[in-house]
């Protein structure tokens, strides 16, 4: 197991649209286990491959408050359907953008349908952080960043922010 380099914005390879996995084969159960690594090294609720430059649709995630018992959830091939016109805001963050928050509006209840770690389809309706954190997600697989949703000022602003956090950790 791994903690993996995090590709920060605005790298253009963020933008890159992941595949479809075919096989649930054991590269992809490594690459799932080298995921949660990193996003646990990193302090983060999920991580979509692309943001480890890995263009498959695999997410991880993990909802539990910390000092709490660990939930993490895998989904692979996630396919997302709002299941309201309801648009709920929430102040999100992102490990390829460390230290920018700002609200976004995203449909407040969802369905979500992937293949879990062991390549069985699975159905769950989600709202609050789960249904958030799911289409931030899907977003990533997607080449979306939840910049894309803010003013071209901020957007801005979220580069030099990046960039200076960035220099400060070298
Ligand atoms: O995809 C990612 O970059 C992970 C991201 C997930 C996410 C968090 C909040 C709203 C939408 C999506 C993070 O884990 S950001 C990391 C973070 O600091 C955080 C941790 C717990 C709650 C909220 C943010
Ligand atoms: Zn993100």
């Amino acid at each position: 197991m791994a903690v993996l380099p995090i590709l920060h914005y605005p790298d253009p390879r963020l933008r890159t649209v992941a595949k479809e996995v075919t096989q649930v084969d054991d590269a992809i159960k490594t690459l799932v286990a080298d995921m949660f690594d990193t996003m646990y090294d990193a302090k983060g609720i999920g991580l979509a491959a692309t943001q480890v430059d890995r263009h498959v649709r695999v997410v991880v995630m993990d909802l539990a408050q910390e000092n709490s018992t660990p939930q993490p959830q895998v989904f692979i091939n996630p396919k997302v359907t709002p299941l309201t016109d309801e648009l709920c805001p929430y102040k999100e963050g992102c490990l390829s953008i460390p230290e920018v928050y700002d609200d976004i509006m995203r449909p407040a209840r969802v369905k979500i349908e992937a293949l879990d770690v062991d390549g069985q389809a699975f159905s769950v309706e989600a709202d609050g952080l789960l249904a958030v954190c799911i289409q931030h997600e899907l977003d990533h697989l997607n080449g979306v960043l939840f910049v894309d949703y803010l003013s071209r000022l901020k957007q801005d602003r979220a580069r030099d922010k990046v960039r200076k956090v960035i220099a400060k950790q070298k």
